[in-house]
């Protein structure tokens, strides 16, 4: 898993480079595209560009999915898993930060819900508080 505003870190893309060096094709990246970071949006703190063409550069290959729809994103990844061609993959998965009070607001990056938050933000995900 790397994150966008992660991915403006020097060592994502050395490691991409060994990847594609050594021909690590059962290595798949999964890529949070929520367009936010730590601080602000990826946009103004750094801008990341196209990441399926800077994976794409780094001899990855690439795959789209809607990061929230985790059939889609197990579909993907048996289809990887049969793949030997040589290359590192990368799926870009578009998401969108958060439950709905937290909905693309960067200070949620590191924050803890209280005790209310949190029992609404596992109803909504529909798991047990
Ligand atoms: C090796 C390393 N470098 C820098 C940081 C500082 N840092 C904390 S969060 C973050 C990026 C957060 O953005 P993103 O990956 O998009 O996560 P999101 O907030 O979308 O979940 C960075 C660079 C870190 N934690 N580790
Ligand atoms: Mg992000």
């Amino acid at each position: 898993m790397v994150g966008d505003g992660e991915a403006q870190e020097g060592e994502i893309w050395e490691a991409a480079n060994t990847a594609h060096k050594y021909q690590i094709d059962n290595l798949v990246v999964i890529l949070d595209v929520n367009k936010l970071q730590i601080d602000g949006s990826t946009d103004d703190v750094m801008p990341n560009g196209d990441l399926a063409e800077k994976f794409k550069a780094f001899g990855f290959e690439i795959y789209y999915v809607d990061g929230h729809d985790m059939e889609a994103i197990c579909r993907t990844m048996d289809s990887i898993h049969l793949s030997k061609n040589g290359l590192p993959k990368a799926i870009i998965a578009q998401t969108v930060k958060g439950v709905s009070y937290m909905e693309n607001d960067c200070g949620w990056h590191g924050n803890a819900p209280n005790k209310e938050q949190y029992e609404q933000a596992m109803a909504e995900l529909g798991g047990k508080a």
